[in-house]
């Protein structure tokens, strides 16, 4: 059986068998579910790293100098970029690549971009999907590169046990990103392009704005003069909303291109894996994504069941009529089909 040998070729770790699993995971072919599950023991070693940033942050750069530092650490990487935004972007997309194949001649280091919705579900599950199989395979770190700061983008960035949120001195993203609340998800911040100026200032806006919302002054007081996490006295800092042994996320500056900062950022990556083993938040956060995996692929499998293994796009053809002419509306429409569906699968059970 197809599922069985690529199970076993991604567990003897064979690139081709990778290749051939990741396509049938992104076009949702007869299979593929079979494949995750058979899969799914090998799957919860890696340590997942998400990478988010609006675009031309630097995110791709990073991410290269990412590999190139976990390689030197002696650790497998995998990558994924993921690009929703495509077609328009995809001739930056392909740009990615090649810069990003630059670091890759290497058989530790696996690449790949994803431009489209998986015909699965949605980007973040298949996202997610595809990282259950670079996990599988066995590499120990996995990059998961998203553009933008949208809500699909933290969707995907929430599927990692890390989220890196990348940031640039000129546009001011930092505090505009902080006030609408998207940066609340990150659990490390980067400003990228510190080799231009400013970048000083937006780390200190950030976090000026992290400490204000945990209601902490002084919070941008550099680490070392502060206690080290693991409870123990904190003194005036010790506010309710950030618990002894809570995580305090750092900003960091880089210089992707330089390459200058990222053994900074490897460090704070590595502190945060860390920490999320001790403090049992790696269960949680593990926990929380394969409950809400499991969610998706039920309501995957639902939607599946009454658009195309049932009559409801039949009765919703017949039914349309009748509302453009005023004689149902929509939703009794809709209440029809469901409950058609229902007698169905009554009788077809
Ligand atoms: N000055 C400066 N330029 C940088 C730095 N990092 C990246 N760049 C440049 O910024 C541009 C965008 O870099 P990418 O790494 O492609 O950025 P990205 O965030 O992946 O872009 P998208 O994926 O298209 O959103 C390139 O021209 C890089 O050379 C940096 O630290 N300093
Ligand atoms: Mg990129």
């Amino acid at each position: 059986m197809q599922v069985e040998r690529l199970a076993e070729g991604i567990r003897k770790r064979e690139i081709p068998a990778l290749a051939r699993a990741i396509s049938l995971v992104e076009n949702g072919r007869d299979g593929f579910e079979s494949l995750l599950s058979a899969l799914h023991e090998d799957i919860g070693r890696a340590y997942r790293i998400g990478v988010t940033g609006p675009p031309g942050a630097g995110k791709s750069t990073l991410v290269e100098c990412l590999i190139r530092g976990y390689r030197k650490a002696g650790k497998t990487v995998g990558v994924i970029a993921v690009d929703p935004t495509s077609p328009f972007s995809g001739g930056a997309l392909l740009g990615d690549r090649i810069r990003m194949e630059s670091a890759t001649s290497d058989p530790s280091v696996f690449i790949r971009s994803m431009a489209t919705r998986g015909a699965g579900g949605g980007l973040s599950t298949t996202a997610r999907e595809v990282c259950d199989l670079l996990d599988a395979f066995g590499f120990e770190r996995i990059l998961i590169e998203t553009v933008g700061v949208g809500q699909s983008e933290l969707a995907i960035a929430a599927t990692a046990d890390t989220a890196v949120l990348v940031l640039v001195p000129e546009s001011g993203d930092g505090v505009q990103a902080l006030k609408a609340g998207i940066m609340e998800i990150a659990d490390i911040y980067v400003v990228n392009k510190a080799d231009r100026p400013g970048a000083e200032r937006v780390k200190r806006d950030i976090e000026v704005m992290l400490g204000i919302r945990r209601g902490q002054a002084y919070r941008h007081v550099a680490p070392h003069h502060r206690p080290e996490f693991g409870g123990g006295e904190r003194g005036q800092e010790a506010e309710p909303a950030a618990p002894a042994g809570s995580w305090e996320p750092p900003v960091i500056l880089t210089s992707a291109v330089k390459g200058e900062g990222t053994e900074l950022l490897i460090e704070a990556l590595e502190k945060h894996r860390e920490y999320l083993e001790r403090s049992g938040e790696l269960e949680r956060r593990r926990r929380e994504r394969i409950e809400r995996l499991t969610r998706e692929v039920v309501d995957r499998t639902l939607r599946q069941l009454v658009w195309h293994h049932s009559d409801a796009e039949v009765h919703l053809a017949s039914g349309l009529d009748r509302v453009l002419r005023g004689e149902r509306s929509p939703y009794e429409l809709a209440d029809e089909i469901v409950s058609a569906v229902r007698k169905e699968m009554a009788h077809g059970a």
